[in-house]
């Protein structure tokens, strides 16, 4: 059970050193560093970073850790807005928030190409991370906050994004570069604290009772915005089936550092690490737009959780 103050302040526990990493850590002049994808590669942990150029625009960084803390960033960007047909129209204004997603030995990494037009989802892979190759543009603007499943179901891959701002749908493809059967499969909801608009996370992680997808909510105030993080269930073998939504969020800007920044009042998360012994999820999560921080949770508590 846990106490009055440990529910209020979310059941994700933050990392006591918080802010993991910084605009100090970046290698290149910047002008923020946040919404990291993450993934473990052979024996270390790595994170995609989003970094905000003085220009503003954004790209990606690679870091790269032995204990999923204490990271590495290289010295240059691993990714750049793309200079070659048809992205180079799609990717001007930068490239944003990557999610990665490993099937089999392939590491795929769906982001938010940024232009004049909206953003919209392109998709692009690896194997090594020191190659990265653009697979296609697999959405029309607006679309953010893509995932893939870390599997095929039903000999398909599937996605989550977010078309418009109408909540999260979802859809299926044979060859990862054309997409449909598409439907809405989770909305916000009035008078809550994902009122006004949701977007997925994390990829989907497989447990027992069901795709645990973390996901965004915001709510509209007179000041603004605030993001927080909350989970909802999907059924294993239809993923389209919302089986349980947490009435709670997990996570909601408490600490200064998630309360000021670039944007106040922002946790976005970008992808977590399950430690498989101690099913443990290391979740890492953008605070403000301004900086990466990490948090921990158990699988099995987010699942329950999704209950209540
Ligand atoms: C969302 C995304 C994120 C950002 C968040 C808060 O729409 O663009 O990249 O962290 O807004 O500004």
């Amino acid at each position: 059970m846990f106490e009055k103050k440990q529910w209020q302040r979310g059941i994700v526990k933050r990392y006591e050193k918080n802010p993991i990493i910084t605009l100090d850590d970046i290698p290149q002049p910047s002008n923020a560093v946040f919404n990291a994808a993450a993934t473990r590669y052979q024996d270390k942990y790595l994170l995609l970073l989003r970094v905000e150029g003085l220009e503003g625009k954004s790209r990606f960084f690679l870091a790269e850790s032995a204990d999923g803390v204490r990271f590495k960033i290289s010295k240059e960007p691993v990714m750049e807005p793309s200079d070659e047909k048809p992205f180079k129209a799609y990717e001007k204004r930068g490239i944003e928030d990557p999610r990665i997603t490993r099937i089999g030995d392939t590491y795929y990494i769906v982001y938010v190409a940024y232009s004049h037009t909206g953003p919209r989802i392109a998709l692009a892979q690896t194997k090594d991370f020191k190659t990265f190759e653009r697979i296609a543009l697999i959405t029309q603007p607006a679309n953010k906050n893509a995932v893939l499943f870390p599997q095929k179901i039903n000999g398909h891959f599937v996605r989550l994004d977010r078309p418009t701002h109408q909540g999260i749908w979802i859809s299926y493809s044979k060859d990862l570069i054309y997409w449909g059967n598409s439907r809405c499969v989770m909305e916000p909801r009035p008078g809550y604290w994902d009122s006004h608009r949701i977007g997925a996370c994390a990829p989907p992680i497989e447990t027992e009772r069901g795709w645990l997808e973390i996901y965004h909510g915001v709510k509209k105030t007179a000041s603004g915005s605030i993001y927080r993080l909350g989970t909802a269930l999907f059924d294993l073998k239809d993923p389209s089936k919302l089986i349980a939504r947490a009435k709670a969020p997990i996570l909601s800007p408490r600490e200064y550092y998630e309360r000021v920044g670039d944007v106040d009042d922002v946790i976005f998360c970008g992808g977590t690490i399950l430690e498989e012994k101690t099913q443990e999820i290391k979740l890492y999560y953008g605070a403000c737009d301004t900086c990466v921080c990490l948090g921990t949770a158990n699988l099995n508590e987010l699942v329950e959780r999704c209950f209540d």
